[in-house]
């Protein structure tokens, strides 16, 4: 860690350079809990709506180059879309990023989709996934984001050993579909859509799935995708040591997986998971690969506001534990100083980074506050009122 005030300076400018995070198409469009959705006049509907606020947001935080994307939702017509979807790169100067396979909506998915017990529609599931893999190598995507919700509402009411197998053989054949560039990104969670057992419920067995499946295959770690005690900056040390972390989907939550913007319960979890990360990029640990992207649903703040708060919230919370001096906390961790160690976390922590992140941005010819700025250019308005201002909307600032 730098002690000179210019060259701290220049350590924190270069940690911000260092740092981007993807935004996803769902987040700008309606969406609800699953006892209904509030809609929102200045809500996307189309790709081209999704893909204008990603481009604001990019312009106001300079950070978000990419867009996540899903394939029912913004690809319904798969590759017939791709030129659609060229056009849009062009005119907004947003890529599109990873591309997220549905499984989870159609009527044939009731009882499982890869690990269904008729083999008639793993298969589908399975070129599902197929489909959505020839789609990222079309769009030049890196990542496969997969997200399984396969499981069981009742003890005893299917085989768990008999649909383990059958998702070791699906995700075989879908890593042996990947572009050598290309990576399928497993993602776990405890429950929800399922309530007794979820096929790929802990990092476990994720990380072993990844594993059976192939060498591309890597572990996705969704914020809250967590019970309320699991120690996720652990979680992240064993797949960085192991070679098997291939990003997160960042959120927060209070309950369970309540998509709430990221920082906005636990700020200090995201700081040690980043921690975590900015350590094994100093120790030469391969985590320049991990995708950083968002996963979130914004029920009730205006959608666009939120993704510029969750943005600049990763910044500021990413810019803390670069403040970490980390050579001296090595040093405190060997001799066990508990409590030196532990100020040396806190004191960046509880460090006010905002005027550094200002500083940064105004030098990037960015506004200083990227929120602030959203809300002088009238954007949102605007949105609202080209956009027919749908049913009677909750207002954009909520
Ligand atoms: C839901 C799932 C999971 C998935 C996301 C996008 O819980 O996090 O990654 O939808 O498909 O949040
Ligand atoms: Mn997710
Ligand atoms: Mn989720």
């Amino acid at each position: 860690m730098p002690h000179s005030d210019s060259a701290l300076f220049d350590h924190v400018m270069e940690a911000l350079d260092a740092f981007q995070i993807e935004i996803p198409s769902w987040g700008f469009a309606n969406t609800g809990t699953r006892f209904g959705k509030f809609v929102q006049a200045a809500a996307a509907s189309t790709l081209e709506e999704k893909f204008a606020d990603a481009a604001e947001v990019n312009r106001l935080t300079g950070v978000t180059p990419t867009i996540a994307l899903h394939v029912l939702w913004d690809l319904p017509d798969g590759i017939d879309d791709i030129p659609e979807l060229k056009r849009l790169e062009q005119r907004y100067g947003v890529k599109a990023g990873s591309i997220n396979p549905n499984l989870f909506q159609d009527q044939e998915y009731k009882f499982g989709s890869l690990c269904n017990p008729d083999p008639a529609i793993r298969r589908q599931a399975l070129e599902h996934v197929l489909n959505s893999i020839e789609i990222a190598k079309q769009t030049g995507s890196r990542d496969i984001s997969l997200w399984l919700p396969d499981g069981s509402n009742y003890p005893g009411s299917q085989s768990i050993r008999a649909r383990i197998a059958w998702l070791e053989e699906a995700l075989h054949a879908a890593h042996d579909a990947l572009a050598p560039d290309q990576r399928l990104l497993i993602e776990y969670k405890p429950f929800e859509p399922a309530f007794y057992h979820t096929d790929i419920a802990d990092w476990g067995m994720a990380s072993h799935l990844a594993r059976a499946a192939g060498p591309q295959a890597r572990v996705l770690v969704d914020t809250g995708h967590h019970y309320s005690a699991q120690n996720i900056e652990q979680i992240v040390a064993w797949l960085l040591h192991t070679g098997q972390l291939g990003g997160f989907h960042f959120n927060d939550r209070r309950y369970a997986d309540d998509d709430l913007t990221l920082g906005s319960i636990d700020p200090y979890q995201i700081f040690r998971i980043f921690h975590e990360l900015q350590c094994a990029q100093s120790d030469g640990l391969a985590s320049a690969g991990v995708a950083y992207m968002i996963d979130q649903s914004h029920n009730l703040k205006g959608k666009i506001e939120a993704t510029v708060q969750t943005v600049v919230t990763a910044q500021e919370l990413w810019l803390k534990a670069a403040l970490i001096d980390r050579e001296e906390l090595t040093r405190q961790q060997q001799s066990c100083g508990i409590v030196a160690a532990e100020e040396l976390f806190r004191g960046a922590f509880w460090t006010d980074v905002r005027p550094l992140a200002a500083a940064w941005r105004e030098r990037r010819g960015l506004a200083a506050s990227p929120l602030a700025a959203l809300r002088e250019g009238g954007y949102v308005e605007r949105i609202a009122l080209q956009r027919g201002g749908r049913a009677s909307a909750v207002s954009s600032y909520a």
